[in-house]
């Protein structure tokens, strides 16, 4: 790469630029002075950093609340349609500054924490990450509610207040290790508590069919348990301040949480018992990407959360609509994957048995008011539950999902008559291995759309998992590709890169990202090129400073930074990342002197804690990195860093100075990825196989400003058809032999030589991920990157051009679309002109 110059880089990302307004300057410090003293109870020259950040993001909360109360008002005066983001998981991270920049706040706070002699980017760092969720799933539906909120739409996300989020992950002697997430242990500023919001939520007992004395049948639910469900609100603010939505999160407690009479004969653990076990359902979130998870505790979970949602929302419509038959019109429940698909359930239950509608009038409704958003395909991922299980713990929803499944096969069997094959693939009620509820034919029979996450996914979708019941219901499933959000993901993470795009692009592409395209003309220029590289390089040294205070290693930030973050899992392939950087160390060992690409390969991600294999691959890398790093050698032409504890606030970090993404998952089975656009937004290109989005990143970046590599999904699909071990590849590739011989002969283990021997016995015999299958055109293609980073300027351009064309892969695309074709409500733009706040 050629030199970067010295000339000065913008000052710290103000929105526009407004000049800050000296009377608001003194309302904001006076605002947080109130709070420091009359809500922290603190003299400021005795307040700590957090009472500092917990009263500037008091302050900040009042500002957001009158906004939220108008909201609110707004749409329940024009009777507005109402969207429900059902989701188990919400992978927040930080607040303040995202809240702060969505209000046009920052500037004025920056100032006013300045001269209160307090730092606004040491507060920002006080808070918390919000991790209530695993993986992408979790931190598309963040977005979500992001964009929601931008656009307008009143929206509600639904789901638990964790005590005790996503695992903290510590790396000892190369081991993973967790601790509890205690993200409340200094209390949450953001959240209201609604001790008035509360519902019963009931489980187990039996039931009863009783004559209604009116002629009709009637079922009656008698509990064995109840718990209660106490909401806790979090406002969610839009871009520009214009509406903000609540995230309503389900904590739990137990009606009577201690038994007096039991406390008082000393037995003072049976008399919170109760309260314990109701509890146990927003312990915490359950650590689990993409395996079976198989607990009870998960289903009570589910059912918690799903029952106090639903009551919620239905009593909301019938304050204002007095009856439910109109409810679909009035309400949308996007469930996000099968997770709340009791909802289908539990909604028959409210409508049918509370509500004495007629069952079809009453599924016409569930259907019309419920869709489902499908994030796996992976056969070991579906959920099933074991209809003993079901009958013990919520005897009243199995009924009516027998109920609905009755209706459900008649169709089937009308259309197939005879075809027990086809009746057995559709049905509700897997009989294969012991009877088990699927969930996700449930969540598919009781809602109106069905969506995947990408193109190539939705396509997968009707050809795999739901083949049989997109026969039976034609058109229901639809594609909505992911997105992310522009104001996390580019403005705050990446300050410097926002300043150049707004000084070329102008001001406008902070409202419309389309406008990114404006970049193209740039592309080939050698002094805008100069400057893009100079934010990278900007960004590059922040991440070493990083990579230094955490791991002691030196990351050199004229090194290319190669870059792979998400969950640890065998489909994603860390493990052809590592083989392939074990290759490159041996052959620069080979030829020290040959003119190698510098490169850092950064690794960060959590595996889940019962996953041995991913847990056995953070070993191997790290294990890998210690030998590398530490090879005087190979002239520090190669470095390996495992970050630890990968969270949205690492991830801030991490992605604005990456110069290579890696998407290298096993095509067909990375159901869209996210991250994949957050790299390529910021300016990475891709290395990545022909999988989830990628292909409509490819397809928007342009083909030759992307790294394609690898066996299609079809290619994959037969090979795996075949039956084949791995011994021909490995036979015909040295480098990969080599490789493999090297990890399973303890060379990277010395200690204890046969610790990476499963990993050795999998490549060689059974390659299920087809890493072995793939490694020499994952190779090559990487020999392609070092080619292209030598090339300087070619670089720089494929870089600019990523950003400049990745606008698409904005959340508000992505919800426009779910608010057009499943939700049917208007957004931001459609709405009447009476519509908007004045905002100052
Ligand atoms: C991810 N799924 C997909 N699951 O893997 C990813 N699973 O391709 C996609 O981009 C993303 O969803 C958003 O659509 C997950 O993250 C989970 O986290 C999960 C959690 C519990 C149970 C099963």
């Amino acid at each position: 790469m050629d030199g970067l110059s010295d000339q000065p880089m913008p000052a710290k990302f103000q929105p526009e630029n407004v000049p800050v307004d000296e009377l608001a300057l003194a309302e904001i410090k006076s605002a947080i002075l109130v709070k420091l003293t009359l809500a922290i109870g603190k003299e400021a020259s005795f307040a700590t950093k957090h009472d500092w950040y917990k009263a500037a993001a008091l302050a900040l909360r009042d500002r957001m609340v009158h906004r939220w109360l108008m909201s609110d008002k707004e749409s329940y005066d024009a009777g507005r349609k109402r969207v429900y983001y059902l989701s188990l998981e919400f992978l927040i991270g930080r607040l303040f500054t995202d809240a702060l920049n969505n209000m046009g706040l920052l500037p004025l706070f920056d100032a006013a924490l300045g001269d209160l002699g307090v730092g606004l980017d040491e507060l920002r760092k006080c808070e918390p990450d919000a991790a209530l969720g695993n993986g992408g799933l979790g931190r598309l539906a963040a977005c979500f509610m992001e964009s929601m909120a931008t656009l307008a739409i009143p929206a509600f996300g639904y789901g638990i207040r964790y005590n005790f989020g996503l695992f903290k992950q510590v790396i000892s002697h190369g081991v993973q290790q967790e601790y509890p997430d205690e993200w409340l242990g200094f209390g949450n500023p953001w959240e209201l508590a609604r001790r008035e919001v509360t519902y019963n939520v009931y489980f187990g007992g039996s039931t009863e069919t009783v004559d209604d004395g009116k002629g009709r049948m009637h079922v009656v639910w008698h509990p064995g348990e109840t718990v209660e469900a106490v909401a806790y609100d979090t406002p969610i603010v839009g871009w520009r301040g214009q509406h903000v939505n609540a995230l309503r999160l389900w904590s739990a407690r137990a009606p009577d949480p201690l038994k007096l009479d039991v406390f008082n004969t000393g037995d003072y653990v049976s008399a919170s018992a109760e309260q314990a076990r109701a509890e146990a359902i927003c312990k915490f979130l359950y650590p689990n990407d993409e395996s079976a998870a198989g607990r009870e505790l998960r289903l009570r979970q589910e059912y918690f959360f799903v029952s106090a949602s639903l009551q919620d929302l239905v009593k909301r419509h019938l304050e204002s609509d007095g009856n439910l038959r109109g409810l679909a019109n009035k309400a949308s429940v996007q469930m996000n994957d099968t997770h709340p698909s009791l909802a289908i359930a539990e909604l028959m239950r409210i409508l049918v048995d509370v509500h004495n509608m007629r069952w079809d009038a009453a599924w016409q409704i569930t259907t019309a008011t419920l869709s489902y958003t499908n994030h796996t395909l992976l056969p070991e991922a579906l959920e099933t539950w074991p209809v003993e299980l079901f009958e013990r713990l919520l005897p009243r929803h199995i009924e009516i999902i027998y109920r609905i499944n009755e209706a459900h096969l008649d169709r089937a069997d009308a259309t197939r008559p005879g075809d027990n094959g086809y009746r057995a693939s559709v049905s509700i009620i897997d009989e294969t291995s012991g009877r088990r509820v699927r969930m996700g034919n449930l969540a598919f029979i009781g809602s109106h759309r069905i969506n995947g996450v990408s193109a190539m996914h939705s396509e997968l979708m009707k050809e795999t998992v739901f083949h049989d019941l997109n026969l039976l219901y034609p058109g229901r499933i639809t594609n909505k590709t992911n997105g992310i959000t522009f104001r996390r993901w580019l403005m705050l993470a990446n300050p410097k890169l926002t300043d150049l795009l707004r000084a070329t692009c102008g001001e406008a592409v902070l409202d419309d990202p389309t406008r990114l395209v404006k970049l193209e003309a740039f592309a080939g220029d050698a002094a805008f090129q100069q400057a893009f590289r100079k934010v990278k390089h900007q960004n590059k040294i922040a991440l070493a400073r990083v990579i230094g205070e955490k791991l002691g290693v030196q990351a050199d930030p004229s090194a290319l930074f190669d870059v792979q973050i998400k969950r640890i899992h065998e489909y994603k392939r860390q493990l052809l990342n590592i083989i392939e950087t074990v290759a490159l160390y041996q052959a620069i060992k080979d030829n020290p002197n040959a003119d190698w690409v510098p490169r850092v390969k950064i690794f960060a991600g959590k595996a889940a804690a019962s996953y041995r294999y991913a847990k056995l691959i953070i070993r191997l890398i790290n294990d890998v990195a210690t030998l590398v790093n530490n090879d005087d050698s190979i002239q520090g032409k190669l470095k390996v860093a495992f970050l630890p504890d990968y969270n949205v606030s690492l991830a801030e970090v991490i992605i604005p100075a990456a110069d290579l993404s890696e998407q290298i998952s096993t095509a067909g089975m990375e159901a869209s990825g996210t991250g994949n656009m957050k790299l390529s937004l910021n300016g990475a290109l891709t290395i990545g196989t022909l999988d989830g989005a990628n292909i409509e990143i490819r397809d928007n970046v342009g083909p030759e400003n992307i790294a394609i590599f690898g066996m299609t999904a079809d290619e994959v699909v037969a090979r795996r058809n075949r039956g084949l071990d791995a011994s021909d590849v490995i036979t015909k590739s040295p480098n990969l032999g080599r490789a493999i011989y090297a990890i399973e002969s303890g060379f990277f283990s010395p200690d204890e030589p046969g610790r990476f021997a499963a990993i050795g016995h999998a490549l060689r015999h059974l390659d299920h991920y087809m890493v072995s299958a793939d490694f020499d055109s994952y190779y090559d293609a990487q020999r392609g990157v070092d080619t292209r980073w030598k090339a300087g300027s070619a670089w720089s351009r494929a870089a600019i051009l990523n950003t400049a064309r990745m606008g698409w892969f904005s959340s508000d695309r992505t919800i426009r679309e779910y608010a057009e074709d499943i939700w049917h409500v208007p957004v931001a733009g459609q709405l009447p002109p009476t519509f908007g706040l004045q905002v100052r």
